[in-house]
C-alpha cells in the first residue's frame, strides 16, 4: 500500500493531531469502497446495476475514482458473446477519472491525479513494449481473456460472489482497481468528460491513418464503416493532408456527420448493383491510396482490401471480426503489391502516446465533441446500448 513515512524517528517527532490526521488517511486507504457499478451475469441479457465491493489496491495497483466513460462496440460484443469474456463481468473500457488511492511500489500516479485507464497496458518490459513500433504489450487481456488483474486477482465482489474484470479496466462502476501498467497520468486541465474516448475509440481509430497506415498528404482514402471509430479514421485521414476521402456505410445518415469530420464524399453499397470494391476502383481511377475496415464483417475486410490500388496500395483492419471465422483470399490480392495490416489502438504506445493526445485535445489539435452524440448516466447504461445497436448514437458518454 501508500508508503506514508510512519517510521519510529518519525512517530516521536510528530505531534499527536498529525498523527491522527495520518493514521485516518493511510486507513482510509485500506478501505473496501461500496459503490455502484453494472454487471453483467451472464452473455444475452441486460446489465443489472448493483452496489459491488472494490478491495483497496495492492502492490503495483491504482484504484480509480471513475468520471465519464464511454459505450464501445467491443463492450457489446461481450454481451452478445461474440467476443468471450468469464461472467459474471463488470465491462468498461473507455473512460477517465481519478486517481483515488495507489498500491504499494507505485511511482508513476499519485491520489489525485486525472488519469486514463488503458486497455492496451504498456509495461516496458516485454518483447513488444521494447520493439520500436510494436503496441502489444504481451500484458494485455484483450488476447488471453483472463477477466483478471495481471495477477490473477479479482478485486470486485457483488452478492459474496467475485465479479471479472474486463480488459484490465472495467470502467462501468464508480471505482475501479488496474495494474499500474495500465493506467497513465494527463494533463490537470483535461476535460474528462471528453477524453475518455482517447481511451479506445478515436485513438484507435485516429491512430490507424497516421500511425498504421502513415496516411500521406495528397492522398486518396476510403473509410468502410461510418461508426465512432470510422469517423475517427477520418479525422485521422485528414489531419495528415488527405485529399480525398471516401467514407462507405449501408446508413446514409451516418452521412452528414462524416462529411462534417473530413470526408469528401459518401457512398452506400446498396445503392450499386456491382461489388462495391468495383465502384471505388472506378471512382479512384484504379484504386486508392489507404483503405480501412471499420466494420468487423469478413465481407467488407475483402472489400477494402481490393479496393486499394493493387501496386502500393495499404488496406487496415480496424474492426474485430466474428468470433472464430476465417477468411479465403486469392494471394495474387497481395503478390501484385497491396499491404495488408491491423493493429490494436491505433498502433499507439498507451502509456507514452496518450498524454499527447490528451495535450492534442486541450491544444484543439482535434474535436472530440462531433463524437459524442449522447451524455447519459450509469443507471441509464442499457439505453446506451440499445442507441447504439440502433445506429442512433455515435458515442454515448456515461457521467458518473
Ligand atoms: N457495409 C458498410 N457499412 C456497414 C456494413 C456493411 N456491410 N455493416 C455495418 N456497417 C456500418 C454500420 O451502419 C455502422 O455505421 C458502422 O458500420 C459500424 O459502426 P459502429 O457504430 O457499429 O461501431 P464503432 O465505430 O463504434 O466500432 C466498430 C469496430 C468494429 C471498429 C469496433 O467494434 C472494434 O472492433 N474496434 C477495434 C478493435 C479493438 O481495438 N477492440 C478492443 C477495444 S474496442
Ligand atoms: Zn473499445
Amino acid at each position: 500500500m501508500v508508503s506514508l513515512p510512519l517510521d519510529c524517528d518519525f512517530l516521536e517527532r510528530t505531534d499527536s493531531f498529525l498523527l491522527l490526521f495520518l493514521s485516518q488517511v493511510h486507513s482510509a486507504w485500506y478501505m473496501v469502497i461500496k459503490c455502484k457499478a453494472a454487471v453483467l451475469w451472464e452473455i444475452n441479457k441486460p446489465l443489472s446495476i448493483e452496489e459491488v465491493e472494490v478491495a483497496p489496491p495492492q502492490a503495483n495497483e491504482v484504484r480509480i475514482k471513475i468520471v465519464s466513460t464511454g459505450i464501445c462496440r467491443s463492450d457489446d460484443h461481450v454481451i452478445n458473446g461474440s467476443l468471450v469474456y468469464p461472467t459474471p463481468i463488470i465491462l468498461g473500457h473507455e473512460a477517465a477519472g481519478i486517481v483515488e488511492s495507489i498500491g504499494e511500489g507505485v511511482t508513476s500516479v499519485k491520489p489525485g491525479d486525472k488519469v486514463i485507464p488503458l486497455f492496451t497496458p504498456q509495461c516496458k518490459q516485454c518483447k513488444a513494449c521494447k520493439h520500436p513500433v510494436a503496441n502489444l504489450c504481451s500484458a494485455n487481456d484483450l488476447t488471453s481473456s483472463k477477466g483478471t488483474l495481471r495477477n490473477g486477482a479479482i478485486r470486485f465482489t457483488c452478492r459474496g460472489k467475485p465479479i471479472h474484470h474486463f480488459l484490465g479496466t472495467s470502467t462501468f462502476t464508480e471505482y475501479t482497481v488496474v495494474d499500474e501498467i495500465s493506467v497513465v497520468k494527463i494533463d490537470p486541465a483535461s476535460p474528462l468528460e471528453k477524453v475518455c474516448l482517447i481511451g479506445c475509440g478515436f485513438t484507435t481509430g485516429y491512430g490507424s491513418a497516421v500511425k498504421v497506415a502513415k496516411v500521406t498528404p495528397g492522398s486518396t482514402c476510403v473509410v468502410f464503416g461510418l461508426g465512432g471509430v470510422g469517423l475517427s479514421v477520418i479525422i485521422g485521414c485528414k489531419s495528415a493532408g488527405a485529399s480525398r476521402i471516401i467514407g462507405v456505410d449501408i446508413n446514409k445518415e451516418k452521412f452528414s456527420k462524416a462529411k462534417e469530420v473530413g470526408a469528401t464524399e459518401c457512398i452506400n453499397p446498396l445503392d450499386y448493383q456491382k461489388p462495391i470494391e468495383d465502384v471505388l476502383v472506378e471512382m479512384t481511377k484504379n484504386g486508392v491510396d489507404f483503405s480501412f475496415e471499420v466494420i468487423g464483417r469478413l465481407d467488407t475486410m475483402t472489400a477494402a482490401l481490393q479496393s486499394c490500388n493493387n501496386a502500393y496500395g495499404v488496406s487496415v483492419i480496424v474492426g474485430v471480426p466474428p468470433n472464430a471465422q476465417n477468411l479465403s483470399v486469392n494471394p495474387m490480392l497481395l503478390l501484385t503489391g497491396r499491404t495488408w495490416k491491423g493493429a490494436i489502438f491505433g498502433g499507439f504506445k498507451s502509456k507514452d502516446d496518450i498524454p499527447k493526445l490528451v495535450s492534442d485535445v486541450i491544444a484543439k489539435k482535434f474535436k472530440l465533441d462531433p463524437l459524442i452524440t449522447n451524455v447519459s448516466s450509469l443507471d441509464k447504461i442499457n439505453e446506451g446500448f440499445d442507441m447504439l445497436r440502433s445506429g442512433k448514437s455515435i458515442r454515448t458518454v456515461l457521467i458518473m
